[in-house]
């Protein structure tokens, strides 16, 4: 059994909505970030970082959500991390695209649009946030064009970079950004919705 140590926020649903969707049994231990939860003394005795998500497993355990959901789909023998290893380059290829470039930019949008008026932490930078738009801008036309004729981001099939990549981008409902110009991210992000896992990811989150 795993144990998935996270908050509702993109880097844990991630792990949550790969969890799910190899069928891992797994517990969820909610860590308030709101209450400093993961700043106690037992948490940083699971990670070195004190941030979420963490994973246990038999007793060790991992950070980094892009480790924690090859792993999972690695200890669970799922083809959405496939086994050949051109077609796994391509996976990690696409999660590498996301934690690097467009991922960061949609962070960068929630950082100003969403934690800093949560925390009391002042009013969005307007030069940072023009310049999360302009990149985003520009890397979703790179996604867009990947998903022109093809249903997933790697190898036309549904992999971990596809639940990994969306948990980012699902945040443009939150932050002040339109995805409206790209239509095979649309058609893209409609079909992960659709998937039982991200439904029950989100149950949970909804609890
Ligand atoms: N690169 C890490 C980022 C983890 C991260 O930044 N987690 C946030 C929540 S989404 C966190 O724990 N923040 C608390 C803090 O930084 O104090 C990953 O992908 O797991």
């Amino acid at each position: 059994m795993f144990h998935l140590y996270g908050f509702f926020t993109q880097n844990t649903l991630k792990t949550l909505y790969v969890l799910e969707e190899v069928g891992a049994d797994f517990e969820f231990h909610f860590v308030n970030l709101g209450k400093g939860e993961h700043k106690s003394d037992e948490f940083k005795g699971k990670t070195p970082m004190a941030k979420v998500p963490v994973l246990e497993h038999n007793g060790e355990h991992l950070f980094e959500s892009g480790a924690i959901c090859r792993y999972v789909a690695n200890v669970m023998d799922s083809p959405l991390y496939p086994a050949d290893k051109m077609q796994r380059a391509q996976v990690d290829q696409w999660m590498d695209f996301f934690s690097c470039h467009l991922g960061r930019w949609f962070n960068e949008l929630f950082f100003e649009d969403v934690i800093k008026t949560k925390y009391d932490m002042g009013e969005p930078d307007e030069v940072r946030r023009q310049e999360a738009v302009k990149n985003a801008n520009a890397q979703l036309r790179t996604l867009d064009e990947q998903l022109e004729g093809s249903q997933w981001l790697a190898n036309n099939a549904l992999s971990i970079a596809d639940l990994f990549a969306f948990a980012y981008v699902e945040q443009y409902r939150i932050v002040d950004f339109s995805i409206d110009d790209y239509k095979n991210v649309n058609a893209w992000v409609e079909r992960i919705e659709s998937l039982e896992s991200v439904a029950n990811a989100r149950a949970r989150a909804a609890k």
